[in-house]
């Protein structure tokens, strides 16, 4: 089989870490703008306010507000069929519950939207990426409250409507399931455990009440314009034993099971053997009214958008852990690490491809994919980024087997940060994963020039030649 001749090549960002312009037109504060950065390594600090001269990476970030023009007119350069970015929902209903949406956050991605089709670039829209809007979380508990599945279906609507004839690829939450797998899923859900809070009773409730949330949506959404595509979004993270002992194996598919938990709810449209499994395990069931079953049932989600940066082991026995930056996973002795200590494995994402087709027989889009790296910008200007390529080379090349070989449908492929953008994780500007470079640095300054690397050249041979040309 081959690739798709309409293959969506392109490349993926979201609003709270590329957009800045945190408090123009009209647009409330998210879940991202009170979280400081940036230390490497070290995960970000959550505040409940603003504090008064503290950094805060997402507040300018790389300033998409007022650059958007100059880096779609680039994103055309390199050859871009499509581009994934997020709507912060605090540019549209700023508090999160209001009757009336914000017309200048809408006029803003009409503008966005306007550009990109001017250049056939097809939009990829998350409707949800780790941007809640803070409101929602101080005065609603966030996603613990049902509340939140009626502001977050009147988000939806406002957008389908509005966007109607501009936008037909959409995404729920990004990386929902990882609201199981992190200890604090402050980004997938905006929530922070409290002290003698039961933590599995909060994560099915919450995810149960973005679930039926998610199928409101693609309910809405299809009725709005039959011809809509709504995705639901995965973080994947291919779980291998750590021997051949089936013990071993045991503890690997537990490890991966987040990944199907969401998949199941999502896709199939109902809670399967292996979330009832879970909530045994985790000695909870889900606050279910009447009702809502069937919404999932009708809301099932067209094709799967997931990310995948690295794989994990897992297994019965000692296992040395590293952390991503929503999940920790086993080091595999096997594969090489990034700088950030992410494991590299090409091969996984052939697998993860493989496992989630055979499961769901639905189209997929690996909507992430990359390599946080530093770069060093030479005396002329030009960045030599050859370990980016060598990354991205590599999974594409996986990535080609799976479609050619193994017959997986693939819509497209947009790998994470194609322009420089803060970093979720760490807050870092310095974890870089970008075609293009942008001069912004941890302390905040840098003049937001935007600059080619190497690999923007190189990406634009492979987008030209349908991914035949890697070298
Ligand atoms: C994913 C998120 C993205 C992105 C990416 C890279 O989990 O969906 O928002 O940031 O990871 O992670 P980081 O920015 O921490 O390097």
């Amino acid at each position: 089989m081959e690739l798709r001749k309409d293959f969506l090549w392109g490349g993926a960002t979201a609003a709270n870490q590329y957009e800045g312009g945190y408090l123009e037109g009209g647009k409330g504060l998210s879940i991202a703008d009170v979280e400081r950065g940036a230390r490497h390594g070290v995960q970000r600090q959550i505040d409940p306010e603003i504090l008064e001269g503290a950094l805060y990476p997402s507040h300018e970030a790389t300033d998409f507000y007022h650059h958007y023009k100059e880096d779609i007119a680039l994103f055309a350069e390199m050859g871009f069929k499509c581009f994934r970015m997020s709507i912060a929902w605090t540019r549209i209903y700023p508090r999160g519950d209001e009757e009336e949406p914000n017309e200048e956050g809408l006029k803003f991605y009409d503008q966005v939207f306007d550009e990109l089709l001017k250049y056939n670039i097809e939009p990829v829209i998350t409707l949800s990426h780790y941007e809640t809007p803070l409101t929602l979380v101080k005065e609603y508990g966030s996603w613990r409250n049902r509340k939140l599945i009626d502001f977050f279906e009147r988000y939806a609507i406002t957008c389908f409507t509005r966007y109607k004839g501009k936008v037909k690829y959409w995404m729920t939450f990004n990386e929902i399931n990882a609201t199981m797998k992190s200890p604090r899923p402050w980004h997938q859900a905006g929530i922070v455990f409290e002290k003698n809070e039961n933590r599995w009773q909060t994560v099915v409730d919450a995810s149960h009440n973005m679930f039926v949330a998610s199928a409101k949506a693609v309910i809405a959404g299809h009725k709005i314009d039959p011809t809509n595509k709504i995705g639901c979004m995965l973080l994947t993270y291919p779980t291998y034993a750590a021997t051949c002992a089936p013990e071993d194996q045991v503890e690997a598919r537990e490890a991966e099971s987040s990944v199907w938990y969401y998949g199941d709810a999502h896709v199939r449209g109902y809670y399967t053997n292996l979330c009832q499994a879970k909530w045994e395990k985790f000695g909870v069931k889900p606050t279910i009214l009447d009702g809502d079953l069937d919404i999932m049932k009708e809301g099932k989600v067209d094709y799967i958008g997931f990310s995948y940066y690295f794989s994990a082991i897992a297994g019965v026995g000692d296992i040395q852990e590293v952390e991503g930056n929503v999940i920790k996973g086993g080091v595999n002795p096997y594969l090489k690490q990034t700088d950030w200590g992410w494991t590299i494995d090409p091969t996984g994402l052939r697998n993860v491809l493989n496992d989630l087709y055979d499961r769901y027989q639905v189209p997929l889009m690996i909507v992430e994919n990359g390599m946080g790296a530093y770069d060093t910008v030479e005396a002329d200007g030009s960045i030599h980024d050859d370990y980016r390529i060598g990354y991205l080379k590599l999974h594409i090349a996986e990535m080609m087997k799976a479609v050619e070989i193994d017959h997986v449908d693939l819509l497209g492929y947009t790998p994470w940060g194609c322009i420089d953008l803060v970093s979720a994780g760490t807050g870092e500007m310095r974890k870089r994963y970008g075609f293009i470079y942008v001069d912004k640095h941890d302390d905040g300054t840098g003049s937001l020039a935007r600059s080619k690397k190497d690999s923007f050249y190189w990406y634009q041979k492979v987008i030209q030649s349908n991914g035949k040309e890697l070298d």
